[in-house]
């Protein structure tokens, strides 16, 4: 099949945040999601100012915020519109449906109420997934399943488990868009895959995170790709973030153009 582009793509995509996301990385022409895994409020909107401008996505843990607040979300909120980048808080809900659903709506964070996108594991069975859209649909919210991981020694390794994740997807395709997989996983077009472990050299942390390069996870299909600590232990972190871009967008545009 030939690959289709990310506009064309939004139209086959059934959920209204997922197509929010494809429409923003044609707009922008960035396939780049930045995650500032830092811990405070000051240091988070200092680094998505300087690289907000190249990114389709900026991806939180508001969990590591030690002074997080409401105004860390309304100026993020802001940065979103100025900049024109979805937000997706990276919060993995694992638990069974009911509780998944109370830490999706309340709590300190309240992530349904500002995060476009949000991400679960599997593990729990349908139930995690079911419940988290209730809160989400109303809110035209959008949800990544972690279908396989980066780190050394995982369980989600692209086994039973990860066809699982497909099978959970296909069924919540309205609020279910893709999947956070180091490889594309299904040849529905209408959903997406953001890959983590990315720098600009292969290699790895000292605590089993994996890297691959931009250009060889767009070669397996990743749509987006999610770099943290490769723009943000870079000298010059706009300069970084451009390079990540580039090298992606032009990835995606060959595989367009093969
Ligand atoms: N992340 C991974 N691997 C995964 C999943 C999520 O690294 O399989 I699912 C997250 C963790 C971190 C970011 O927030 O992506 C990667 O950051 P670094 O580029 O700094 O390793």
């Amino acid at each position: 099949m030939p690959e289709l582009s990310f506009q064309e793509r939004a139209k086959l995509c059934a959920c209204d945040a997922g197509r929010r996301v494809f429409e923003t990385m044609a707009r922008k022409q960035s396939c780049l999601s930045f995650n500032p895994d830092v811990t405070t409020k000051a240091e988070i909107l200092e680094t998505v100012r300087q690289v907000g401008a190249e990114c389709c996505m900026i991806k939180t843990h508001m969990d590591v915020v030690s002074d997080f607040d409401d105004d860390l979300v309304a100026q993020l909120q802001k940065l979103s519109e100025e900049l024109d980048f979805v937000i997706f808080e990276d919060r993995k809900f694992a638990d069974i449906g009911n509780t998944a659903m109370l830490q999706y709506e309340h709590g300190h964070h309240r992530i349904a109420s500002w995060s476009h996108v949000t991400n679960a594991h599997i593990v729990a069975g349908p139930g995690t997934v079911e419940a988290l859209k209730k809160v989400g649909i109303p809110l035209k919210r959008g949800c990544l399943l972690v279908a396989e991981m980066s780190s050394k020694g995982t369980l989600a390794d692209g086994g039973p488990y990860t066809k699982a994740a497909v099978e959970q997807a296909y069924a919540h395709e309205d609020f279910v868009f893709g999947f956070v997989a180091q490889r594309r996983i299904t040849d529905h077009a209408g959903f997406l895959t953001l890959t983590p472990g990315v720098q600009l050299q292969k290699g790895g942390d000292a605590m089993g995170q994996q890297y691959n390069t931009p250009a060889s996870v767009m070669a397996k299909g990743a749509d987006i790709i999610q770099v943290g600590r490769g723009i943000l232990n870079a000298p010059d972190r706009s300069a970084a973030a451009k390079e990540f871009r580039k090298q992606s967008w032009e990835a995606y545009t060959a595989r367009l153009a093969e």
